[in-house]
């Protein structure tokens, strides 16, 4: 029988039951927002072209260092993966775009798996690439790093897998590579804090070397784990200067959990783009270190903030400024599918509130140095409930005005748990 899939019908069924206080909470919003001069339907309009990527592990069970929990019905291979992806953007859509990690998503037919996606709506965004982990079969090990391993013959055989996964994300049709290394260290004096960065930044000029004409390349750095004693890309200063030294394709990543507790990331976001190198990110919420949380689930004035900046630079025009938005959270108690549609919903309420941010009000704060004003301008945007605006926009484009209520009651991962029974070692590829 043909897998199971949620109809259009359903779709307009559950939206007919929400339509009438929907559209009134929307009108009500639209005349607060014309009395400060904001053309609602513009927002609308926005919102609806906004998109980010789903990463194909992000829709499976995630676990922590210590257990996975497996839900019903988890995909069990890329193929599935697309299809949770698809129901993420039927239902919510704001999630054009698929993101690969590889090998774990390598297949013998690319195409097949393109055409798949492409039915479904979804290109293929960033291909990720994995150096953090020995895949069976692997000639050498990456114990002791990857891109920057004392050993010649690993950082060639981490080069080699780089650039295979370039070949595979050009069939995909990609056009970013993703590099996070795992690299570093457990010991004071274990390795050359020198040496590493100089490794590393050879291996990658052969990496760039090898990406086609309109590709760019995305430094992800992060400041610890799995290495407590040092990592060879930390933070935003290392992978600006290896970016600068790697030429006009290499551009710096921001993963949100991927920084000191308290570090101020909008502000990183800010000088990235003044040095034309925000290359984009992946967006997820952190209370300690890389916790993988969803998206605006801890601190969504932060979020805001990240989007304030964003917008400052599109209004602007920043030269160069072409952020690749992803999202990369690890789900441990939530069905991921639920998570992923939640995390993208977050991203557009904070795209939506910097985008009602009165910029000239702001400015003139502070060029007068009306320190509260100015702050005051922000909390106006980011208090103002801009739901409805969300709703409106998924109503327009076909999703549900409720994504969440409307996945729970079509019995999606029912279904899906039916089709797709667990097999012993498909947890692999889902970290
Ligand atoms: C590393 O913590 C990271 O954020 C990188 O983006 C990896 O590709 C991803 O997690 C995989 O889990
Ligand atoms: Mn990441
Ligand atoms: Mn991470």
């Amino acid at each position: 029988s043909a897998p199971f899939s949620i109809s259009a019908d359903f779709i307009a069924d559950h939206n007919a039951r929400l339509d009438g206080a929907t559209t009134e909470d929307y009108h009500a919003l639209e005349r607060t927002l014309t009395r400060r001069g904001i053309d609602a339907e513009a927002l609308v309009r926005k919102v609806t072209e906004f998109g980010v990527a789903i990463p194909t592990w992000g829709v499976g069970t995630g676990g922590t260092r210590f257990a996975r929990f497996p839900g019903p019905g988890e995909p069990r291979n890329v193929f599935e993966k697309i299809d949770d992806c698809a129901v993420i953007h039927q239902l919510a859509r704001a999630t054009p775009a698929v993101s690969p990690h590889l090998p774990w998503d390598k297949v013998d037919d690319n195409a097949a798996l393109r055409e798949k996606a492409a039915a479904h709506g979804l290109a293929f965004d960033a291909v990720n690439s994995n150096t953090f982990q020995d895949q069976p079969g692997q000639a050498l090990s990456y114990k002791f790093g990857s891109l920057s391993h004392t050993d010649k013959a690993v950082r060639d055989q981490a080069v080699a897998h780089n650039i295979e996964s370039i070949e595979i994300g050009r069939k995909l049709g990609s056009k970013a590579l993703t590099v996070w290394i795992a690299d570093g260290s457990n010991f004071a004096g274990q390795s050359s804090l020198t040496k590493v960065l100089d490794r590393y930044i050879d291996a990658m000029r052969e990496i760039v070397a090898a990406l086609p004409a309109d590709w760019r390349v995305f430094l992800e750095h992060k400041f610890f784990e799995p290495a407590f004693y040092s990592t060879v890309i930390p933070d935003w200063g290392t992978s600006f200067a290896a970016a600068q030294e790697l030429g006009p394709k290499a551009y710096c990543l921001v993963d949100l959990g991927h920084h000191a507790p308290n570090v101020n990331i909008e502000q990183i976001v800010a000088r990235l783009v003044r040095f034309k190198k925000l290359a984009g990110f992946h967006f997820n919420d952190s209370r300690y270190g890389d916790d993988d949380l969803d998206t605006g689930s801890v601190d969504p004035f932060r979020l805001f903030l990240v989007f304030n900046e964003l917008i400052d630079a599109e209004r602007r025009k920043a030269e160069g400024f072409a952020p690749a938005y992803m999202i990369d959270q690890s789900h441990n108690v939530t069905d991921p599918i639920e998570s992923l549609m939640q995390s993208a919903i977050e991203l557009q309420r904070a795209y939506a509130q910097a985008l009602i941010v009165d910029r000239a009000a702001l400015e003139a704060a502070q060029e007068t140095n009306d320190a509260l004003g100015a702050h005051l301008e922000l909390k106006r945007a980011f208090t103002t409930d801009v739901s409805p605006l969300l709703a409106a926009a998924r109503l327009r484009t076909g999703g549900a005005i409720a994504p969440i209520a409307a996945y729970r009651a079509s019995g999606y991962r029912a279904q899906r748990a039916k089709e797709r029974p667990a097999v012993a070692g498909t947890s692999a590829g889902i970290v």
